[in-house]
């Protein structure tokens, strides 16, 4: 045994060298189809050229005499041959049943490799990454523009994909992977998802790398997230780097590399090609070229981890061994514990209020027309209401399509694959709305971005609260917690914090969920019913949200604002008023977000002050018959049309004029 110190270590102190393109290498070589099939494929009933992967099992010398020349060049860090080793990338050419051995074995090269250079020289471990790559197929977009909801591969075949080349690799010893050329971050996500199993139930954790790729001048993945958005997507788990490779050259490459050294939090890693490919798709940026840009990179203190893709050769690489050696390296940027949510683009929070608004209208529950539009499947119409709550302001969807008329998981699948594919909709995060697991975990599949989870609660027990709560998390989303526990909702002060309370030491000590991606929801609660009882919910909802914002650190807070005035439908006016001035006190209370019509925000400044009156007075429970006197003044201000129909001018306003 070869003792090496722990990479995450190394990086501490140096910056680091991974290798070169294995791809390119192998095509200089002009290799037959009998070369590819070698002994033991010699009779396969598919053509093998171009099955760069395969030679791991049909021609090993060739890999391992390109992985001794990017050794001997400097390389720290070899990639496994395993770039296409998975089953979705081998029944191209018919070599499912190789996948396995073909990651052994290509594991086992490198391994045997690094293991000799480090016992020549302990002064310079070298280290096997086992390659990952995005599989042929993406998971957040059709191949069939006239049919946008469907998708070519599912989650859960890329996660069992991932799994067997991940056990193999593993198997073949490599120490860490490298899921690489990111196109589209869903893929991504189900390889997080599959090694993250593995390692429990192994019982062990390699260092991961992620590393994106962007695809054009647009600075987006192929599947449309912007660098930061894809940041948010995948830091839920502890990796040892993000970074970018491939499509770009290192030039252009430049301006993400340094968005990403500014908002990783963790280190960084680069291994652009060389240079864009020309007309002939080959890549000319000589080795000194390269470096060139790769020592701008390393002044600057972006980067912990260079190498090289497409047309990269051992010349290339040295050089760059030769700017790492002494090289500044970059110091990971201290992160804010804050809530990051994204759908192709991050969260986008207003200047001058941090309150987020939740578009609640895709509720076949809250929206009789949406609901209708589903039941009829006229998908178009209801993506039409997504759209407008989003141009109404909505930050984040809620999306919810319970009903005992509906298969709500296909519903939901379908829905948010519809969604997914209008970059207009997709732009915001989406909050998956189910009190049913198997619809959430069905829609956590589907989105590529950060979500939220609404929502879980201890009403089925700790046992079961847990263990959906690591799945969340493993998904890398954000949840909602309802102040629900065994013995039902709460409706009190001491009920709704107790359970909180509770829910937030098993979150965060056994969990080890961020507390920042807690978001409580303690029960809002509908007022004047007439019910005595129901008078203090507001005022024990608004207590609870500045308890929970003094005594559960970094928690959120958030509440369907709607459910409060159902007592008053048919009067929008009276509702709208309830929802502002309610909103208005919470807020200031520390109430974070809150699931609204973002259509229907009116400025608490301009209710009516007599109205106002009325309205405070239910709120806060200020007098016994607060109820009757707001009806009745009601009666005086009735409004029949929707409200939505009504045009004042403040309605154009921007949503933080109208939440101020
Ligand atoms: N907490 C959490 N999630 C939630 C809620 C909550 N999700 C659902 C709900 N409550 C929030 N969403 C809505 C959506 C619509 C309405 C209320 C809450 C609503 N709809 C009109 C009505 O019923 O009068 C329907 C109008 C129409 O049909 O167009 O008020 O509390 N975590």
């Amino acid at each position: 045994m070869i003792k090496k110190p722990e990479i995450r270590e190394l990086l501490k102190e140096k910056v680091l060298v991974l290798d070169g393109a294995m791809g390119t290498m192998i095509q200089k070589l002009k290799l037959t189809e009998e070369d590819f099939r070698g002994k033991l494929l010699a009779s396969h009933s598919e053509n093998l050229s171009g099955n760069n992967d395969i030679l791991c099992i049909t021609m090993p010398q060739v890999i391992r005499d390109i992985h001794r020349e990017f050794l001997d060049a400097g390389a720290d860090i070899i990639e496994t041959n395993t770039f296409n080793a998975n089953s979705i990338s081998q029944a191209d050419y018919s070599t499912e049943k190789y996948v396995y051995d073909i990651n052994v074995a290509a594991a086992q090269i490198a391994r045997k490799l690094t293991d000799e250079y480090t016992f020549k020289d302990p002064q310079k471990p070298r280290y096997v990454a086992g390659s990952i790559g995005p599989t042929n197929k993406t998971a957040s977009m059709s191949p069939d523009v006239n049919d946008p909801g469907y998708r070519a591969v599912s989650f859960n075949e890329l996660k069992a994909a991932y799994r067997e080349q991940a056990e193999g690799l593993l198997a073949g010893g490599a120490e860490l992977f490298l899921i690489e050329t990111i196109f589209d971050t869903l893929n991504a996500k189900a390889s997080l998802v599959a090694l993250n199993e593995l390692f429990e139930e192994k019982g062990i954790r390699l260092p991961v790398m992620v590393s994106g790729t962007i695809t054009d001048a647009s600075g987006r993945t192929l599947s449309g997230q912007t660098l930061e958005a894809f940041i948010h997507s995948v830091s839920h788990i502890d990796l040892l780097s993000i970074g970018l490779n491939c499509a770009l050259g290192a030039k252009e490459m430049r301006p993400y590399i340094k968005e990403i050294a500014g908002k990783s939090p963790f280190f960084v890693s680069t291994h652009p090609n060389a240079g864009l490919p020309n007309q002939f798709g080959e890549y000319d940026e000589t080795p000194e070229m390269m470096a060139g840009h790769i020592k701008g990179f390393l002044d600057e203190g972006y980067v912990n981890i260079v190498g090289g893709c497409c047309g990269t050769t051992p010349d290339h690489i040295r050089e760059f061994a030769r700017l790492a050696k002494n090289s500044r390296r970059h110091e990971i940027q201290p992160q804010k514990r804050s809530f990051k949510l994204s759908g192709l683009e991050p969260l986008a929070v207003f200047e001058g209020s941090n309150f987020i608004n939740i578009g609640e209208r895709l509720n076949v529950a809250g929206s009789k027309k949406f609901a209708r539009l589903i039941r009829e499947k006229r998908y178009e119409e209801a993506l039409g209401i997504a759209l407008h709550q989003v141009e109404s302001g909505a930050q984040v969807l809620d999306i919810n399509l319970d009903d005992a008329m509906l298969d709500a998981e296909y519903e939901m699948v379908h829905f948010l694959n519809l969604m997914i594919s209008e970059p207009d909709i997709a732009r915001v995060p989406f909050m998956i709305d189910s009190s049913k697991w198997n619809v959430i975990e069905a829609g956590l599949q589907c989105v590529q971005g950060k979500s939220i989870v609404n929502s879980i609660s201890l009403k089925e027990g700790e046992v079961i609260f847990a263990t959906q709560a690591r799945k969340i998390r493993d998904y890398g989303a954000a949840a909602v917690v309802m102040a629900f526990d065994e013995t039902g909702q709460a409706d009190t002060y001491e009920r709704r914090t107790a359970i909180c309370q509770r829910a937030y030491n098993i979150l965060t000590k056994e969990v080890h969920f961020p507390p920042e991606d807690i978001i409580f929801d303690p029960n809002i609660l509908t007022i004047g019913t007439g019910m005595e009882e129901h008078n203090n919910y507001a005022v024990d909802f608004i207590r609870t949200v500045e308890w929970i914002k003094a005594n559960l650190p970094h928690a959120k807070v958030s509440g369907g604002i709607s459910n409060l005035s159902f007592s008053f439908r048919g009067n929008n006016i009276v509702r709208e008023a309830i929802h502002s001035s309610f909103l208005y006190h919470a807020i200031r209370a520390g109430l974070d977000m809150g699931i609204v019509n973002p259509a229907m925000l009116q400025v608490y400044d301009e209710i009516p002050k007599e109205l106002l009156q009325h309205v405070e007075d239910l709120i806060f429970n200020r007098r016994p018959d607060a109820t009757e006197r707001l009806l009745a003044f009601a009666e005086t201000t009735k409004e029949t049309g929707p409200a939505e129909k009504r045009t004042e001018a403040w309605r154009s306003a921007s949503v933080e004029e109208r939440l101020k």
